[in-house]
């Protein structure tokens, strides 16, 4: 998809589908952008210009070793991808799941302190608290040099969908407002 704004800045957007195996596809998506600014030229800028985002279960997050490799491996030369954003919807519910029963830790998110990333809770039901933490995460994945950050949003299950397509859109845009 491609959005141009009234001021001429043009951002495009491409979304990879997971197949049933929870969260496989995340090291699809840094490959993938991991290829785009390479072949882009491999410039700062160019590694700037192209912002992976990964959306998330909040079991899927706890309990897939791949996510834990994908962010491992985020520092390391020629897999770097200059930070991901990870947007993680909290239905807490893992299928039928409770939380108590799928994880060790407090939070799904638990697994981001691992790497040092700033870790933004809000509830997804209420939009403005939303558009507040995204601004927040994508100004520091703008600012930082270490740019892994993960968000967090909790909501039932009926809004996850809406507030996942809510939150690639709004963080499109805000990069592009944002001086790269
Ligand atoms: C690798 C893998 N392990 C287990 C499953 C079985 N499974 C399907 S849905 C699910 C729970 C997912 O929970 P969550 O990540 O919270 O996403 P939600 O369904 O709540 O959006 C599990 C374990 C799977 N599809 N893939
Ligand atoms: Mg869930």
């Amino acid at each position: 998809m491609d959005r141009t704004y009234p001021d001429g800045r043009k951002i495009h957007l491409s979304l990879l589908a997971n197949p049933s195996h929870l969260e496989c596809v995340n090291p699809v998506v840094i490959g993938k952008a991991r290829a785009k600014q390479f072949y882009c030229g491999d410039t700062e800028e160019d590694v700037r210009n192209v912002v992976p985002i990964l959306l998330h279960g909040d079991a899927a997050f706890a309990g897939q070793g791949v996510v834990y490799e994908t962010m491992q491996m985020a520092g390391v030369d020629d897999f770097n991808v200059g930070g991901t954003i990870h947007v993680i919807v909290n239905n807490q519910i893992g299928y039928t799941t409770n939380p108590i029963n799928a994880r060790s830790t407090p939070y799904a998110t638990d697994l981001g302190k691992a790497f040092n990333a700033p870790i933004f809770h809000c509830n997804g039901d209420d939009p403005i608290a939303v558009s507040r933490a995204l601004e927040t995460a994508v100004e520091w994945y703008v600012m930082s040099s270490e740019r892994e950050c993960t968000l967090f949003l909790r909501c039932a299950l009926m809004l996850q969908l809406l507030t996942m397509i809510f939150s690639v859109l709004y963080i499109g845009e805000m990069s592009g407002e944002l001086t790269w």
